[in-house]
């Protein structure tokens, strides 16, 4: 025993040093970032109503949102974040959830050191390896991270390939989603006595959040999943909230989670349903020979009552590959300009022995918005001011049939 743990202080003290000369040997470039400890803001909910918030921002005047910008760095890449507290009072830091850092720049307070009114500190680490991280504030972590304080650290493989790792498995699209929840009694009733002078109400969520978004937000370009049938996507989840969530993806997407908390997985496995407590992360493969027009349902489920919270659908909308001769077809058959459209679309219909037509906007979730009557072949243009930005789907109905095409409106 004593000579295994000897043999084994040797094996991880040449580790230290093999790093050591790593570390110079390999680190190619030094990725520079700058956050600013903290802003007031607000975050304008689905149902229009706001809540206060205070997080990370990037530059000095910037209202505070959330989540946190992705920061996205390359394997290999020597990390200096440098961190400046613009907070009069608070204390607070930076810590890099899942990442091998040394004690110094872990931003734990206890074994670091929290960051006091107007200091500055820059958090230093080697991204030795690609994945899905979290930097979150870790002081009075709970209403910190409650308020805003956190956001997703991606290290991509060397040469940002798209590959889930090195030598990993490839795909043609990705998405990330952070997951939390929102308890709004918090927001507007923030003990500003930070540290542990304060007793912290029951968590009572009544917001849950994919990238800060929920119900009809979640069909923002950044969040829904928009491919075709020849694509693969890779999406990155993880949980910043307090409760389980529950991801369940409709059986055709085969689902393949293919790595766990920032390493890739032994062996892969196909699953509808992730489950991912709080500081998880997981990454899935999705790919759909079919086309699909569906949802990935998330569960936010309380981890002592095991009882289901919350639900929100993310929307995920597959389409059909189209080969060279389907797409010039289909461009004779309905064309959309301009898109992506801010204010106006237009419609051209070239479709032959067509008197009439109806036009109808959808939402990726399938919800008419807007619905026109058009005679003759003429050229419609539509009004599309009003609609929030995000993707949409223009579907248009001939006599014998139904042509669809989706537009993006900025
Ligand atoms: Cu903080």
């Amino acid at each position: 025993m004593k000579l295994l743990s000897y043999k084994y202080f040797g094996i991880a003290f040449i580790a230290m040093l093999l790093s050591a000369i790593n570390f110079e040997a390999t680190a190619q470039r030094i990725y520079r970032d700058t956050v600013y400890l903290q802003n007031y803001g607000e975050i304008t909910l689905w149902d229009n109503t706001t809540a206060f918030l205070y997080s990370f921002t990037y530059n000095e005047k910037q209202p505070a949102f959330l989540p946190g910008k992705i920061i996205e760095v390359e394997e290999g890449d020597s990390v200096h974040i440098f961190s400046r507290s613009i907070s009069n009072d608070g204390f607070h830091t930076i810590h890099l959830h899942g990442l091998d850092v040394n004690t110094i720049n872990d931003g734990d307070p206890m074994t670091s050191f929290p960051l006091s009114p107007y200091s500055e500190f820059t958090y230093k680490f080697l991204a030795t390896h690609a994945g899905t991280f979290i930097y979150h504030c870790h002081v009075g972590d709970v209403m910190h991270v409650q308020m805003g304080m956190y956001g997703l650290l991606i290290v991509k493989p060397k040469g940002s390939k798209k590959t889930a790792w090195t030598g990993g498995p490839s795909y043609n699209k990705t998405y990330s989603w952070l997951t939390s929840e929102l308890d709004k009694f918090w927001h507007e009733n923030t003990p500003y006595a930070m540290m542990n002078e304060f007793k912290i109400p029951v968590f009572k969520p009544d917001y849950f959040l994919v990238n800060g978004k929920s119900k009809q937000q979640l069909s923002d370009t950044s969040t829904a999943i928009v491919a075709s049938t020849k694509e693969k996507v890779y999406l990155r989840l993880a949980n910043i909230g307090f409760y389980k969530h529950q991801f369940i993806f409709p059986a055709s997407l085969n689902a393949e989670v293919v790595d766990s908390d920032g390493r890739p997985l032994p062996k892969s496995f196909v699953a509808d349903t992730v489950n991912i407590t709080p500081g998880e992360r997981y990454g899935v493969m999705l790919q759909s020979s079919n086309a699909l027009l569906s949802f990935v349902k998330i569960n936010f489920i309380d981890m002592f009552t095991q009882q289901i919270k919350g639900t929100e659908q993310v929307p995920i909308n597959i389409v059909q590959n189209v080969g060279v001769d389907d797409k010039n077809n289909t461009k004779k058959m309905i064309g959309l300009s301009p898109n992506p459209a801010k204010e106006r679309l237009s419609i051209h219909i070239n479709a032959k022995g067509s008197k009439n037509y109806g036009i109808k906007i959808k939402d990726l979730f399938g919800r008419q918005l807007m619905e026109l009557w058009c005679e003759g072949f003429e050229s419609k243009d539509i009004d599309i001011a009003s609609l929030p930005s995000g993707i949409y789907i223009a579907e248009v109905a001939l006599d014998e049939y139904t042509i669809s095409e989706k537009f993006i409106k900025e």
